[in-house]
């Protein structure tokens, strides 16, 4: 299959974009390599040394059957490259990663909140856009996030995005399928619940074929592909604006830093591992959607509250557990239930959190830990305005 990933530099996209080409799928990146600007913006870099992205690719053509292309456009600004590239590949699938991800960054004051509802929704309508224009059989799988739910209110399993709903109007009831009403915690997942929007909009309108993923906090660094040479790394984020809460506290294991629990710890979140992700888009490319609306799949393999991680990794480091005053505004004592029920019935193998692996990433940590930034871990993003 062709495939172009966009945002294939970044964490999930450069795993992903290796696993497909590894399973012999023609690859095309579009990256705009703004995440590498944030990293200088924030004076944060990742754990692990990454290569530039031309070295990447050259590293993974040489070694590799089939061949990956790059091409630098921000799709967010640069329709017309944008069009000429995908008339020129004609994929079958655009997988889509290429969005401003982190909820704190989003937080951080007016000009991030608006570079990420502009980057965010804007690089969707574009792409949305070509695809109706030039080729409406193009699969588009994007990267969503189980944080459109929210974590205040359910106590049974999180539906695959949408409810069978019975509406009561006076007298009258109405039966329907209606999207899982969206409780976004952050300006970044409230552009994850409006792409939803756009993606029932183009979906009604012009019949485009979308996978919607709603992704867990990912975990982990690198992936069969990646480790196969240094020049592969994948990124390692562990900053206090782009980290995510289990690398942070695997690297913070690693170097003796308290881990930064936010406020009791008592909140549940999904996870899910980087290879199980890369996973994840090779089921959703090679399973074209057959559904007629929008198909949405909750990609995680399993939740945890956060304390328990801490104590998990406590047990096997002796790492001291810090309680701070928490930056955001959030539930700290929710609950979830969340499975990946479509996903696994197109086959997908859950890799879950043990002591073993967790060994093995605080090892890998370690390997690391001179190239910390002690002064980028904790968090300086604020929800209060
Ligand atoms: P990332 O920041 O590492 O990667 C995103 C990539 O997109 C970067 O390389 C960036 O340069 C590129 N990009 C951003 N805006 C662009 C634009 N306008 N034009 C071209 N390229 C652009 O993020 P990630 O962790 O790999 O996340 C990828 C996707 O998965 C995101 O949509 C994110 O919301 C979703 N997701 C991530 C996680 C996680 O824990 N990392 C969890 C759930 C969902
Ligand atoms: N947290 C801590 N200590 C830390 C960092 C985070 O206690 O040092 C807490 C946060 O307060 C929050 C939880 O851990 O309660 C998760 O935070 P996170 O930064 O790991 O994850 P989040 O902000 O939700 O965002 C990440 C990705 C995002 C993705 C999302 C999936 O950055 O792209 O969409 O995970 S989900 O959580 O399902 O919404």
């Amino acid at each position: 299959m062709k495939i172009i990933v966009l945002g294939g530099d970044g964490f999930c996209g450069w795993a992903s974009a290796l696993r497909l080409s590894k399973k012999g799928h023609d690859v095309s990146i579009i990256d705009n390599l703004s995440r590498r600007r944030i990293d200088r913006e924030l004076k944060a870099q990742s754990l692990t040394p990454i290569a530039s992205i031309e070295k990447r690719i050259s590293t993974w053509n040489k070694i590799n059957k089939k061949k990956i292309k790059f091409f630098k456009i921000d799709i967010a600004k640069e329709i017309k490259k944008l069009e000429s590239v995908i008339k020129k590949i004609n994929p079958s699938t655009i997988v889509h990663f290429a969005e401003q991800r982190s909820a704190p960054y989003s937080m951080i004051n007016l000009k991030t909140r608006n570079y990420t509802i502009t980057n965010n929704l804007i690089t969707n309508n574009n792409i949305l856009y070509l695809i109706s224009k030039l080729n409406k059989k193009i699969h588009l799988i994007h990267l969503g996030t189980m944080g459109v739910y929210g974590y205040d209110f359910s106590k049974f399993l999180i539906p695959e995005g949408y409810y069978k709903a019975k509406l009561f109007i006076k007298d009258h009831v109405i039966n329907t399928k209606i999207l899982h009403p969206a409780s976004p915690g952050s300006i970044y997942h409230l552009t994850k619940a409006q792409d939803e929007l756009l993606f029932q909009f183009y979906n009604k309108m012009y019949n485009i074929r979308i996978t919607d993923l709603h992704q867990g906090v990912v975990w982990g660094t690198n992936t069969d592909e990646t480790m196969l040479h240094k020049d592969l790394n994948n990124r390692y984020d562990y900053d206090g604006d782009y980290g995510t809460v289990l690398n942070r506290f695997i690297m913070q294991a690693a170097c003796n830093y308290p881990l930064t629990i936010h406020g009791t710890g008592n909140q549940v979140r999904p996870f899910i591992n980087i290879n199980n992700t890369a996973d994840c888009i090779l089921l959703a490319a090679e399973n074209r959607s057959k559904s007629e609306g929008v198909q949405i799949f909750n990609q995680l393999t399993e939740t945890h509250r956060l304390i328990n991680i801490a104590k998990k990794i406590k047990k096997i480091t002796n790492c001291k557990i810090n309680h701070y005053k928490n930056p955001r505004f959030e539930n700290e004592n929710n609950t979830l239930i969340a499975k990946p029920v479509g996903l696994i019935e197109l086959g997908l193998k859950p890799i879950y959190l043990d002591n073993n692996i967790l060994t093995n990433e605080i090892n890998i940590a370690k390997k690391y830990s001179q190239r910390v930034i002690k002064n980028s871990i904790l968090a300086k993003s604020q929800w209060k305005i």
